[in-house]
């Protein structure tokens, strides 16, 4: 039997309407002991006075009663709305924890949601990446998550993997009349599903992570060409120095903006060129790993430079370009004499007036856009769901290895057993209170 705890759900400080919210087997009685009502209708709003023990007014408050198990957390829960006054709030709340409730700890309400089957882990993390979401494409990662994503299709192929093992494991119990209870064409089948969706998965991360952490494009090319004036100038801000002095720029800057809802972290870095000096030659050399590191490369040229597609050969022998996408831009064409100068096979752009960035900023959207539309939305942005995916693929890896070389059916099983677990961990069919602990203690105070 749990104890009952209650929160302040609505931010720290000052606001027009907080929220307290109270769950466990004591909530009513905890909170209508303040109150003139002696019981609460569930999923009525009730209008009522919130009495200091004294029988004086503290607040008019709105309760909101939701029943076990018809509820957040699956057991009894007011919420309380009152006045946003820090008083007010801290008042409530200490009443609340005389009256023999106790303070929840980050997470817990959502915890007890998934221990009491509400949702599954997934989800349960769904819910913390949903509160963190600052733009729309993390949103619309944690929306697809919290109605169950790709979570739901993992934890069913671990249904049939849990039916085949066991007969597996019933036939060793035989091993002396040389039956053969799992169908090992359909453990095959099986087999080749999991490795192929955990796979995707895998690939997935990568574009994943981008979403939820900004998509690193890295702005490179020789000193002088405008590469932190570009960075300025898509930022609207002046980050980095600018100056007609090469090798200004001698450590990576970048920030972040977001663009039709996605994150994008830019990336400029130190101009590259063969240098004696210590310093920039360091600079140089972080260019060439933030560029390593980049899911989008913009390459600066100067327009009226004649040696391009040396620059970008030499470059290539330094990074590379596998899994991201590079893109060519002429900048200061300004400076160029005439039109038909220019070279049609290049973006031209002028990092200083501004000219051809509005085309470049859709050119990077519709870039992750097509990228992410190809995954399918079926996103991994959690690292720990990609850490067990990767332990699930090689566990299945090695099981269908075995199977080949005709292993025992003792020996296979391990590995069974192996993948079933990490198969489960990401949904929450197995735990252990340390990836419990782990996982709550990121929420915030209140969810
Ligand atoms: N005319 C012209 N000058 C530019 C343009 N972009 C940058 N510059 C100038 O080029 C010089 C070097 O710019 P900077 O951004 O520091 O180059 P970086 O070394 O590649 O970071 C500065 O004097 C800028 O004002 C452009 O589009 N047109
Ligand atoms: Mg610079």
């Amino acid at each position: 039997m749990s104890d009952t705890i209650v929160v302040i759900s609505s931010p720290a400080g000052v606001g027009g309407v907080a929220l307290i919210r109270v769950s466990g087997p004591d909530a009513v009685s905890a909170v209508t002991r303040f109150t003139a009502c002696n019981s609460l209708k569930p999923r009525h709003a009730t209008f009522s006075a919130f009495n200091n023990p004294d029988g004086t007014l503290l607040d008019e408050v709105v309760l909101t009663y939701f029943a076990a198990p018809h509820s957040y957390t699956g057991e009894d829960v007011v919420e309380i709305a009152c006045h946003g006054s820090q008083y007010v709030q801290q008042t409530i709340l200490q009443l609340l924890i005389d009256a023999g409730a106790r303070l929840a700890e980050p997470g817990e309400f959502t915890k007890r949601a998934f221990l009491n089957g509400k949702m599954d882990l997934s989800q349960s993390e769904a819910v913390a990446d949903l509160i963190a979401s600052t733009n729309a494409s993390m949103h619309q990662l944690a929306v697809s998550q919290l109605r169950g994503g790709y979570a739901a299709t993992l934890a069913s192929l671990r249904d049939q993997f849990v039916e085949l093992t066991s007969l597996l494991e019933l036939e060793l119990d035989f091993s002396d009349e040389d039956v053969e209870f799992a169908d090992r064409s359909k453990l095959h089948t099986l087999l080749e599903e999991v490795i192929q969706v955990c796979s995707r998965l895998v690939d997935s991360f990568q574009m994943g992570n981008a979403i939820k952490n900004g998509v690193p494009v890295a702005i490179v090319g020789k000193p002088n060409v405008g590469k932190s004036t570009l960075l300025n100038a898509l930022l609207e801000d002046n980050r980095a120095i600018v100056s007609d002095i090469p090798g200004t720029t001698r450590d990576t800057i970048e920030d972040t903006l977001t663009l039709d809802g996605i994150m994008f972290r830019f990336i400029d870095t130190a101009g590259i060129r063969h240098s004696e000096d210590v310093i920039e030659s360091v600079g140089i050399e972080r260019s060439y790993q933030a560029a390593q590191k980049a899911r989008i490369v913009l390459y600066l040229v100067d327009a009226r430079e004649q040696d391009i597609e040396d620059q970008i050969a030499a470059f290539k022998k330094q990074v590379s370009l596998e899994g991201k996408t590079m893109l060519l831009l002429a900048n200061k064409s300004d400076l160029l004499k005439s039109a038909n100068s220019k070279n049609s096979q290049l973006t031209q752009i002028c990092a200083k007036s501004g000219e051809g960035l509005l085309e470049l900023k859709e050119q990077l959207v519709s870039l992750v856009k097509n990228d992410a539309v190809d995954a399918n939305s079926q996103l991994v942005t959690n690292v720990r769901h990609y850490e067990a995916l990767k332990q699930v693929l090689s566990a299945c890896r090695q099981v269908r290895e075995s199977m080949s070389q005709g292993v025992p059916a003792d020996l296979v099983i391990i590995d069974l057993r192996e993948a079933l677990y990490h198969l489960g961990a990401i949904t929450g069919q197995v735990t252990s209170d340390e990836i419990l602990g782990s996982i709550f203690s990121r929420f915030c105070i209140g969810k």
